[in-house]
């Protein structure tokens, strides 16, 4: 079996500070975790940024200049920045540091969808800034806007830049999206799709839901036109990851997605959560990519 690609997604946009003390916030304390999440096993490391003095989510070029000016200077992973960005930002401020730092990946939102935050508000007794309630009540009527416009953009700006997308698909209908895209002429084959689950507004986390994914998948584009990963965003990454990699996939885990390490107990750092799949993959016997693998898996090929 291929060798097993582990994403790290250090920071987001989804969690908020008050959820967990360990969330890096600052552009030294992101690229410091995304060192660590490779040395541990990442080969990939997914950034967002974030304002330094109180966690909202950024999209300021100078912030993620920073990020990953610190971790390029001691690190070959391969570095993945978001282009989904957070709740309040337009389309191009979520993209315009691509073509100023041109990253080996960026993600690829497929699809518009509800991107519900809300359920947080239970967990969290003390707020620790004050922006933090308003951005979850709020996310109650959220739509997170992926348009066909919004495709186009960003389909140029890859091609432009030469960025290998990491293809958020968030349900069955994203495919559909990236099928046609393919018809247009917009993007073309081989992809590496990541298969986002269990975010309040789309698929869940059930094991039915990823082989309906990749059979759907497969019919599409043909079992050897892409890679996969998967996402179990919250109680199911452990799980999903277990799926994707007995079943020859990829995995991200991260603190942007799911703060716990197990039940109860919360991940101390990003390296941990990327330290459990290499003791999983070990009892599973897959060998971890390093970033060179994985730049031959994904076909990344930047001057
Ligand atoms: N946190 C994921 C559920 C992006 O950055 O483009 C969504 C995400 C989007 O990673
Ligand atoms: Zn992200």
């Amino acid at each position: 079996m291929e060798k097993l690609i582990i994403t790290a997604a250090i920071t987001g946009a989804a969690t908020v500070p008050s959820l967990t003390p360990y969330l890096p916030v600052t552009p030294k304390e992101i690229a410091e975790s995304a060192i660590e999440s490779a040395k541990a096993g990442a080969a990939i490391v997914h950034i967002h940024a974030r304002r330094p003095e109180d966690g909202f989510p950024s999209s300021d070029p100078a912030l993620f200049e920073e990020i990953v000016l610190r971790i390029r200077e001691r690190s070959n992973v391969i570095i993945c920045i978001t282009t989904g960005g957070s709740t309040l930002m337009t389309i191009e401020e979520r993209t315009a540091v691509i073509p100023r730092l041109r990253p080996e990946m960026c993600s690829f939102n497929l699809g518009s969808i509800n991107f519900a935050l809300h359920k947080s508000l239970s967990s969290i007794e003390t707020f620790k800034y004050p922006w933090e309630k308003e951005y979850l009540e709020k996310s109650k009527d959220f739509i997170f806007k992926n348009t066909f416009k919004d495709f186009e953009y960003l389909c140029n700006i890859i091609k432009e830049t030469n960025t290998r997308p990491e293809l958020e698909t968030y349900d069955v209908g994203h495919l559909y999206n990236l099928d046609h895209l393919v018809s247009e002429g917009l993007i073309s084959p081989p992809f590496h799709l990541q298969f986002v689950m269990g975010v309040l507004g789309a698929i869940r986390g059930n094991p039915e839901d990823l082989t309906f994914l990749l059979t759907k998948a497969k019919v599409l584009f043909g079992k050897n036109n892409f890679t996969w990963s998967v996402i179990g965003v919250g109680a199911s990454e452990i799980n999903l990851s277990t799926m994707a990699i007995h079943m020859g996939g990829h995995v991200r885990v991260g603190l942007e997605d799911n703060i716990y390490l197990k039940k109860g107990v919360l991940a101390k750092s990003n390296a941990e959560l990327v330290q459990k799949i290499v003791d999983l993959a070990d009892m599973l016997n897959r060998d971890i990519a390093s970033p060179d693998d994985a730049r031959k898996i994904l076909r990344i090929q930047k001057e």
